[in-house]
């Protein structure tokens, strides 16, 4: 079947890029779990593109139009993880190129910018981009590209996608957005004036926990184009297999999400309450200080919630009694996660940079599954007693 614009997410969930395969009907995409094509004559591979599989590769395509439905955009470009999407967008700049940076973000996306792509010559300014005009402060005549996450690892701060893209525009710069945290059944950045959105497929687009990928969407063809080269020129593809994972992940993305959403507000609203917990992070609670923005550019909060419970013993004392919970790095799977972050997906993060953020030692970060939500809670109340 294929997929019209005025379909909804659900149905594009399903069906989007996908159609029976030609020779057997086969529903599911095939996995062509192949490296290279036989071409009928001397640089004319069947279709003008199957000469190579870093190149091309028919499950990969039915994942990027997928994934670029569910984003609203006209392209998706698959890499074998998110940082080698995110890695993408900043390969096609050049020495000396400037880029402005929320300070917020995934620790590894951090450690990329500071100790990889500083040594070739790109030049980041790191912000908080919960304030615009910090943004547009930093920009200078050598800014290319302006990199939000919204809501950040592990923060849960929002940066206005709209006014932010103004921002970048008004400057000569794209905005690019890691959209990782919200999925875009909660959030759709190029809608909002972005022009790349960026994720790590890892998490609530596979949401299985079995698979490392990313994704770029946008909808300028040029740009695509660029992306495309440099995923050629540098090879960071993911295998079939793992395209096909996804794929079949998306399938459920809007019922999963459903669930990561709702259970996350009852997550929220239990700590929020709960006397051995200082603050909660979470921008689908009235207290959250940007609450307002959230209901605005999101139609939904997640999974992810953010605690501060006051030191780092009684952070570890909270993920080591949980029972459902399961200690452990990533997100966005079906099953629910705790880390803390300042010893774990942070700690390549320099501690002035982290606790400026509110990365203190007592933050623990929850990613909350879709068990049923009485389970939950009663786990995170033994675990807090204990
Ligand atoms: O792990 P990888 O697929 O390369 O994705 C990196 C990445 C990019 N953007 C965001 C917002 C992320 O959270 C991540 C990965 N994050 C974790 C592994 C984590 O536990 O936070």
């Amino acid at each position: 079947m294929s997929s019209t614009p005025t379909q909804r997410f659900g149905t594009l969930a399903v069906h989007a890029g996908q159609s029976p395969e030609a020779t057997t009907g086969a529903i599911m995409p095939p996995i062509f779990q192949t490296s290279t094509y036989v071409q009928p004559a001397i640089a004319e591979p069947l279709g003008g593109i199957y000469d190579y599989a870093r190149v091309a590769n028919p499950t990969r395509e039915a994942l990027e139009r997928n994934l670029a439905a569910l984003e609203g955009g006209a392209h998706g470009i698959a890499f074998a993880s998110g940082l080698a999407a995110i890695e993408s967008v900043l390969k096609r700049l050049s020495a000396g190129d400037h880029i402005v940076s929320e300070e917020n973000t995934y620790g590894g996306t951090t450690r990329m910018f500071t100790r990889v792509l500083s040594k070739l010559g790109l030049e980041f300014t790191f912000v908080d981009s919960r304030d615009s005009d910090a943004v547009a402060d930093a920009m200078t005549p050598r800014t290319r590209l302006v990199h939000v996450e919204t809501p950040t690892n592990p923060m849960m701060r929002l940066c206005d996608i709209a006014r932010v893209a103004e921002v970048a525009h008004a400057g000569g710069a794209l905005l690019m957005v890691d959209n990782t945290f919200a999925s875009p059944y909660n959030q759709r950045p190029l809608e909002l004036g972005a022009d790349v959105a960026v994720h790590s497929t890892t998490k609530y687009l596979n949401g299985h926990s079995d698979i490392i990928g990313g994704v770029v969407v946008v909808d300028d063809e040029d740009l695509a184009e660029e992306i495309r080269f440099v995923r050629k020129s540098s090879g960071a593809v993911p295998g079939p297999m793992d395209a096909w994972l996804c794929l079949r992940g998306t399938k459920t993305l809007h019922l999963r999400m459903g669930a990561h959403n709702s259970n996350g507000l009852a997550v929220a609203r239990f700590l929020q309450e709960h006397p051995r917990v200082d603050r909660v992070f979470y921008p689908g609670l009235p207290s959250h200080e940007q609450h307002e923005l959230a209901t605005r550019q999101m139609t939904g909060f997640t999974g992810m919630v953010s605690v501060d419970v006051g030191t780092l013993e009684r952070a570890r004392a909270l993920v080591e009694h949980t029972q459902l919970f399961q200690l452990a790095e990533s997100l966005g799977g079906v099953e629910s996660l705790v880390s803390v972050p300042s010893l774990m997906t942070h700690a390549s993060v320099p501690r002035e940079m982290r606790e400026r953020m509110g990365v203190t030692d007592g933050l623990v970060r929850l990613s909350v599954g879709i068990e049923d939500i009485d389970d939950l809670l009663a786990d995170l109340d033994g675990a807090l007693q204990g």
